[in-house]
């Protein structure tokens, strides 16, 4: 039966519309939801509203993971989909979003027919995926899976100085679901490839079949503020120039050590931050990510090398804190290998890649055989306001997700 059934795309398009406009930024289609925040919440309390009239069973747990679920015909392990809805500051329209309202989309589709599956189907809207004011990221994945304790995260404080726990509390999401979360029988998410390699290739479906090493680490650099004009250069320990060093040295480590190798400073703070004073502090960013982990150390181990090699020729304190580190994931190949069966017989192209973006499933992959679902993104952006990706691709995604949630939730693996 559900051989035939394809998703009401106008409805899907539609309601990421909705939620985009949501935190909208000015002039483009992306969206600011920084997780916990005021626009995070009314965003919460738009999907919970649909999920609502979709007649599921929420719950929200201790770390505002928000699970819509439908009942099948036996008292089963769900089958899960889903993703995240919070944003970075410069988000687009799909990033995470796409993979909630699919699975809502999957959820109505099924509704609309008559269709009900033996397990039963969980749609998940997890928190703070982006870890960009909390670290680390997938940080409601993680404690779902039992991976992080919840009063850890409650602990974290932001980029503004605030906790996860107070901003949760105060958005009213502190929820008393339970922590970790109900197992699933298997978990699907759908997500836009935030990369080039997609529509480099001209495939419209990308079946995924895991996700690489992140590496997170915030670098406090103490030096000594003094004058611009007076202090001559041999006198100087500048955190400025030092934080300006490592961030040259991430871009020519990345490429001495070569693809799939990346590394970003994306974060830099100098205090005081004005023009004619030499810096007394600068606390950055560094991400490294690479497929291969015994790669990834190696980039680590040579970062820590450089840090030694500054602090010792410009006579200042470098400290570091780890912020997130997960190791390179593999998806289970039973899922995957369904995801492109099911996408060829829909007459689409496939292609297997790993995933460079961090992603719920990754988590989830800790608990039960779990695989994604990519649709290519256009010009390879994201964590851009102008991320696009063709309707077109989206429903077909939408559609390989549909069949495959319904396999596996007829109890098929
Ligand atoms: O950073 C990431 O890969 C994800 O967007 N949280
Ligand atoms: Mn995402
Ligand atoms: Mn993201």
């Amino acid at each position: 039966m559900t051989t035939t059934l394809g998703i009401d795309r106008t409805r899907l398009l539609q309601r990421l519309s909705e939620l985009s406009d949501i935190g909208g930024i000015e002039g483009t289609t992306g969206s600011s939801r920084l997780a916990f925040t005021d626009a995070d919440r009314r965003g919460r309390d738009l999907v919970v509203t649909w999920m609502r009239d979709l007649g599921l069973e929420i719950t929200i747990d201790a770390i505002g993971n928000v699970i819509g679920t439908r009942a099948g015909t036996h008292d089963l392990a769900p089958v899960m989909t889903g993703s995240h809805i919070d944003t970075v500051r410069t988000g687009g329209r799909y990033d995470g979003n796409l993979g909630v309202l699919a699975g809502l989309e999957v959820v109505e589709t099924l509704s609309r027919a008559g269709v009900v599956t033996k397990h039963p189907l969980a749609v998940g809207s997890f928190s703070n995926e982006e870890g960009a004011r909390f670290a680390p990221d997938m940080m409601g994945s993680l404690v779902y899976v039992g991976g992080m304790a919840v009063e850890e995260a409650h602990d974290t404080v932001g980029i503004d100085g605030v906790s996860a726990g107070e901003e949760l509390q105060r958005i009213g999401y502190l929820g008393s679901g339970p922590s970790p979360g109900l197992v699933p029988h298997a978990f699907v998410e759908l997500h836009i490839e935030q990369g080039p390699v997609l529509e480099e290739a001209g495939v419209q479906i990308g079946v995924v079949e895991g996700v690489q090493g992140i590496s997170w680490t915030e670098v406090t650099i103490a030096g000594q503020s003094n004058h611009a004009g007076t202090t001559p250069m041999r006198l100087r320990h500048d955190p400025g120039y030092v934080a300006a060093e490592i961030a040259t040295f991430v871009r020519r480590l990345a490429l001495e050590l070569g693809h799939p190798q990346v590394g970003t400073v994306g974060k830099i703070d100098l205090a005081p931050n004005l023009v004619n004073v030499v810096a007394a502090s600068a606390i950055m960013t560094v991400d490294l990510r690479n497929t291969d982990e015994v790669v990834l150390q190696e980039a680590e181990r040579r970062l820590q090398q450089r840090f030694d090699e500054l602090a010792e020729d410009e006579g200042v304190a470098i400290t570091t804190r780890s912020l997130a580190r997960f190791e390179p994931v593999r998806f289970d190949a039973r899922i995957a290998g369904l995801i492109e069966a099911t996408a060829q017989d829909l007459g689409c192209s496939t292609l297997r890649l790993p995933s460079g973006a961090g992603h719920d499933a990754q988590m989830l992959a800790r608990v039960c055989p779990t695989a994604m679902i990519f649709t290519p993104s256009q010009a390879g952006l994201s964590h851009n306001p102008a991320e696009h990706t063709d309707p077109d691709d989206l429903e077909a995604g939408a559609n390989v997700l549909l069949r495959v949630l319904a396999y596996l939730a007829e109890g098929e693996l």
